[in-house]
């Protein structure tokens, strides 16, 4: 393993991951230079702090490489092209990406869930169905938990790891045991080199995988089901038979293998979680789990017992007869459209913006006209969503969430719907997604009647 050859090691961004990966190289007796733009007091840094074998760059990058590392350990969320990274590049050390590092140490196969949309619940929901099936399990990765956070403990346990483009970037030897990949739209443009840099990240889950691995994909999904994989590939599909994999017949989802009889694995009704996108997520995870010889008896209940994460189209209020929906985690169009589907015609009042990651709002247009009764813009996106989208549906500039719920719980009747679902990523106005939802349901807890 590369990483014992280290005596001391960069970790680039001291958030959750990198501090997780700091913690890790320490035990395992590497020195470390944690840098990080942010200052001391916002990172809380812990034992870290007062760890002579940690020396801390606070506060501003330094621009040249601190003298004597043998490799740099980078947090997702640190772009490719910062200067100490592509200095590190010059001097050909090592650049990994702490679910890299984590992948080199643990005792257990990694089950790894990637795609523009539906990760963290299919990586939760193989959790729940592998855990139902008898199974030891840390689910972690990008859904919260940093992989290597999860390093130290009991052999054997499975590694069920959403992965995210950001963390796939710098990955090399990461191999899982099965691997899914849910779909590929559009989202992350204003971090990747384009479109197809973006899909090569997401395919770089399979680089690794051989015949002995199971790679799970999406059959629907004409991106995903054009890639060739080394490993065994099954595939789900919600329109059509498949020959190896799952797909649904009247309302059972069945499994079906080359020369074996095929087996229902669960019916729709046993879904908690509602929408067609879920559906494909229980399958997923459900080929993901039999990958990892889950018999498939205990997936009814557990999938039934399962009722989502906390932010994913997550009702949050029934107040004389409009329904209020938090669906902050909907960070790109795709998501956004995704929502929409599922509610009825020309009543949905969409809070919609935040930091465009370089999405094209036309993308909603068609379906906006069909379901939106008005729009109301928040954050940095506002203006260019507006110019694109006024045309269609009246478009209120509301600033931030506060004028936005103030407004909308003032103009919904009964029968509405007032849907958060912003296709935009938080940053321009909050730490992250979850405290953009918690402050909807903050002011949706708050109205009045
Ligand atoms: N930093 C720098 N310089 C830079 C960029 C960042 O010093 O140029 C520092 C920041 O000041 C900060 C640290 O790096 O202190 C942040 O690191 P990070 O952004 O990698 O965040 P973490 O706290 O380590 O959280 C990361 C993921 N964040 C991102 O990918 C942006 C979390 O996903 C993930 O849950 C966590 O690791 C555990 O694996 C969040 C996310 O938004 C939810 N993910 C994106 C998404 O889902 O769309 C990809
Ligand atoms: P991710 O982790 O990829 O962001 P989540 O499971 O957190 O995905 O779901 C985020 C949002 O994406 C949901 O609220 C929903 O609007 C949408 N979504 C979930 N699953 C899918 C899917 N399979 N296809 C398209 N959109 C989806």
């Amino acid at each position: 393993m590369e990483a014992e050859k280290w005596n001391r090691a960069l970790v680039y961004g001291l958030g959750i991951s990198g501090k997780a990966a700091a913690r890790l190289l320490r035990t395992r007796a590497v020195a470390v230079v944690g840098v990080d733009r942010r200052a001391a007091e916002d990172l809380d840094l812990g034992d870290l702090a007062d760890d002579p074998g940690v020396e801390l760059h606070l506060g501003r990058e330094p621009d040249v490489l601190p003298a004597g590392i043998d490799a740099i350990v980078i947090s997702p969320g640190v772009p490719p092209g910062q200067p100490l990274l592509q200095a590190a590049r010059r001097a050909h050390l090592p650049v990994v990406a702490e679910v890299e590092l984590a992948s080199w140490y643990l005792n257990g196969p990694v089950v790894g869930i990637t795609g523009s949309n539906g990760k963290s619940t299919t990586t939760a929901l193989t959790g729940e169905l592998l855990r139902a099936s008898g199974f030891d399990v840390e689910v972690c990765g990008n859904i919260g938990v940093p992989l290597s956070a999860c390093v130290d403990g009991k052999a054997g346990r499975v590694f069920v790891t959403e992965l995210s483009s950001f963390q796939l970037e710098g990955i090399d030897q990461l191999r899982p045991r099965a691997a899914g990949l849910l779909n590929l739209a559009a989202d992350h443009l204003d971090w990747h080199a384009g479109r197809e840099a973006y899909f090569a990240a997401k395919k770089a889950l399979f680089r690794n995988q051989t015949a002995d691995d199971s790679a799970v994909l999406n059959a629907d999904d004409p991106r995903v089901a054009a890639l060739t994989v080394e490993a065994h590939r099954r595939v789900f599909s919600r329109k059509a038979a498949v020959e190896d994999g799952c797909y649904v017949e009247g309302d059972t989802v069945v499994e079906v293998a080359p020369d074996e009889a095929p087996r229902a694995l669960f019916s729709r009704d046993d879904l908690a979680l509602e929408g067609e996108h879920n559906l494909e997520n229980a399958m997923a995870a459900a080929l993901l789990s039999r990958a990892m010889g889950a018999d498939g008896s205990a997936f009814p209940a557990a999938l039934t017992r399962f009722r989502g994460l906390p932010h994913r189209v997550e009702q949050v209020g029934d107040r004389r007869g409009v329904k209020w929906i938090d669906d902050s985690k909907a960070t790109n169009f795709a998501a956004t459209l995704r929502s929409l589907e599922g509610l009825p015609d020309n009543r949905v009042h969409l809070i919609l913006g935040g930091r465009n990651k370089g999405g094209d709002p036309a993308a909603l247009a068609q379906v906006a006209g069909r379901k939106v009764k008005r729009v109301y813009l928040v954050g940095e996106a506002a203006e260019g969503f507006g110019r694109v989208l006024s045309d269609i549906v009246p478009c209120e500039r509301a600033g931030g969430l506060s004028q936005a719920v103030d407004s909308a719980g003032r103009r919904a009747v009964e029968g509405d719907v007032v849907l958060l679902s912003p296709a935009c990523a938080s940053f321009d106005q909050y730490g992250s997604f979850s405290e953009r939802g918690d402050h909807f349901q903050q002011l949706v807890g708050a109205l009045n009647g």
